[in-house]
């Protein structure tokens, strides 16, 4: 077992060239036996285990940096940094984080969680290098999925005027979550699939190195403008902007990987090291379905089968079909996707209508300008994006939706906890982004009937619209409660008094077993489905006012700017005397960890609200 031996940082330089290929099976057994029982993103770090490993032999580490793009593919480079006892923990509440943490090891330099930011980080930590005289090397590994999104593009365009070196990996396995999508994915193809021409390159390429005056001749051609250029230099795209390409190297190769790592230090500027590898490489059924396999539930190893199977609909499923049925409906309906079709539920749009829908790659913010000249076309887009990806196309939404009213629906899925993959993706905030912003509505349903209706008043609004839902089974209580949705209109669910409980989306369940709580200690509550965060019913927050002792919002968002702070500027604004308590999630980044446990530690599980309540009586 060569495993065993590595217990901390650099333990893999003993482990001897001829077993190097051994080392990687065991990571490879050891990862598919861990992920299989925590859930995990498998398939993209069975890719980069070679890739991991060559960076770990070439390089010196600490004072080396690696900055993993997302960071869902840094688990071998975890167990390679003596984290490997902790992956029984891996993504639970304080185990270790699915993603690179710097407060985790001194071997995680930058945390990352959304794609497309490593190598602006990584030229920051280049030019901090240079500016106090340090010699390390720094490395960016971004995917070509991540290579979609537009600050990758800004970050290369920055880097081409380095004199010193900086090292980019592009790990480049033809796939984002999904297939991976654009011009460029469309370029690198073309490098991967002429490989027989390749060796011609470089083959010219070796005899011109070997020649006398070779060097000179190399350096004319990358001047030149000819396409006889094309001919000898690959990756041209990265060549024309000043980045040194090297490659395409064989990301399964971990010898030749770890010289050509060799060779890249050696490049005065920026240099780009493009590596083939394969998705899911060693284990047939993430081979075969590389996106399920992106991020998996726990699974049988054997089938390849999800341990515990769905059984009921989730909220994404439920989008999925109204989805359908929209674009049934009206054919002015088109469905945008920043490169995940499988995870908001819009491949079943994209069967039926394929012509109306877009997956623009990992690039959110293109996406919301995308959708509002399609808007200003007259068309209904429809944005299917997660609370925290949103969080970048902020500007886009604020200067080319809003300012203009373009009737734009933004579908806010996962918007709440999301649980395992942590800080970096709850969706914890947009009620506090979005609200901010004239001319936006929000609204958030109770359950899967609610999400239905949101959606069909949403498209029929004619403006800017964001209808935010959680991760997780779609509530199916409360179906006796169906009134029509109207723009700013609360749904009294339960008229007593004493206690009112406003409550948002998820929240109204959460409510609702607060209130049997309560009431078996004889206080008499009543429950109001708020709907609307933005704007929110003001005759809902008077009538409560007027009925009972205390008032309690609950949302699954941060305080603030949440729903309570509406709710509370509305009774001060109406002089209102009630007691308030609001509930929502602390200013603070919450962890990774199953969605209860951190409801009941973060104080909005049923039993701690009921708790805090007659505490606020
Ligand atoms: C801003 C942002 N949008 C969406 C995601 C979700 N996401 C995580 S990984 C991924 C695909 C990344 O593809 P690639 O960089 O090629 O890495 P691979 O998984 O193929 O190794 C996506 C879309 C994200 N992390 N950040």
């Amino acid at each position: 077992m060569f495993l065993e031996t590595i217990e901390q940082t650099n333990d893999i330089k003993k482990v001897a060239k001829e077993d190097w290929d051994a080392l990687a099976q065991e990571i490879r057994d050891f990862l598919i036996q861990t992920i299989s029982v925590t859930g995990g993103h498998l398939g993209s770090n069975l890719g980069a285990v070679e890739l991991t490993m060559a960076l770990h032999l070439a390089l010196d580490l600490p004072r080396d940096k690696i900055i993993w793009d997302v960071g869902h593919q840094s688990y071998t480079h975890k167990i390679l940094t003596g984290r490997r006892e902790d992956f029984g923990s891996l993504r639970q509440f304080h185990g270790i984080s699915g993603f690179p943490k710097r407060k985790e090891s001194e071997c995680d330099v930058f945390d990352t969680g959304h794609s497309s930011t490593s190598i602006s980080a990584g030229l920051g930590l280049v030019k901090a290098r240079d500016l106090t005289g340090g010699d390390n090397t720094v490395v960016a590994v971004i995917g070509d999925g991540s290579l979609t999104g537009g600050m990758a593009y800004e970050a290369l365009n920055n880097a081409a005027k380095l004199e010193k070196n900086f090292i980019i990996i592009l790990n480049d396995n033809n796939m984002s979550i999904s297939e991976n999508v654009g011009g460029m994915s469309k370029y690198l193809n073309n490098i991967r699939t002429a490989s027989g021409y390749l060796d011609l390159k470089k083959g010219i390429y070796n005899a011109l190195l070997n020649m006398k005056r070779g060097d000179d001749i190399i350096n004319r051609l990358r001047r030149a403008k000819s396409s006889f250029k094309q001919l000898v230099i690959p990756g041209m795209f990265f060549e024309d902007m000043g980045i040194t390409y090297l490659g395409p190297v064989d990301g399964h190769d971990i010898d030749t990987m770890v010289s050509v790592i060799g060779d890249a230090r050696r490049v005065e500027g920026p240099v780009l090291i493009h590596v083939l590898t394969q998705k899911g490489k060693g284990y047939l059924p993430a081979e075969r379905h590389p996106a399920r396999f992106h991020g998996t539930e726990p699974f049988d190893i054997e089938t390849g089968v999800p341990s515990r199977p769905r059984t009921e609909a989730n909220y994404t499923d439920v989008f999925s079909t109204v989805m359908c049925k929209l674009g049934q409906r009206d054919e002015k309906v088109v469905a945008i996707t920043a490169a995940m079709p499988d995870g908001t539920g819009l491949k079943r749009f994209r069967n039926m209508y394929p012509g109306r829908f877009f997956d623009v790659g990992i690039a959110e913010q293109h996406a919301v300008t995308f959708a509002a000249g399609l808007a200003a076309g007259g068309l209904k887009p429809i944005v299917a994006v997660y609370s925290s990806f949103l969080q970048r196309a902020y500007d886009q939404i604020l200067h080319d939706v809003c300012i203009q009213n373009l009737p734009v629906v933004f579908a806010v899925d996962r918007a709440g906890l999301v649980g395992s993959d942590g800080e970096t993706h709850q969706g914890i905030f947009d009620f506090t982004y979005l609200s901010g912003i004239p001319n936006m509505h929000i609204c958030a349903p109770k359950n899967k009937w609610e999400l239905s209706d949101m959606m069909k008043f949403a498209v029929a609004l004619g403006a800017p619209i964001a209808v935010r839902y959680p991760r997780g089974t779609a509530y199916a209580g409360l179906k006796e409660y169906r009134a029509p949705i109207e723009l700013g209109k609360a749904e009294w669910i339960y008229r007593e008094g004493e206690i009112a409980l406003l409550a948002v989306g998820s929240m109204v369940k959460t409510a609702q077993r607060v209130r049997e709580l309560l009431k078996e200690k004889g206080h008499s509550v009543s429950l109001v489905n708020a709907r609307f965060v933005k704007p929110i019913d003001e005759e809902a927050v008077r009538e409560a006012c007027r009925g009972h002792r205390l008032l309690v919002t609950m949302e699954e968002n941060v305080a603030c700017g949440g729903y309570g702070e509406k709710v509370l500027d509305c009774m001060n604004r109406t002089g209102a005397k009630n007691a308030f308590l609001g509930i929502s999630i602390p200013d603070a980044y919450v962890e990774h960890g199953n969605v209860e446990l951190l409801k009941a530690e973060l104080g909005i599980d049923p039993e701690s609200v009921a708790r805090r309540v007659e505490a606020a009586l």
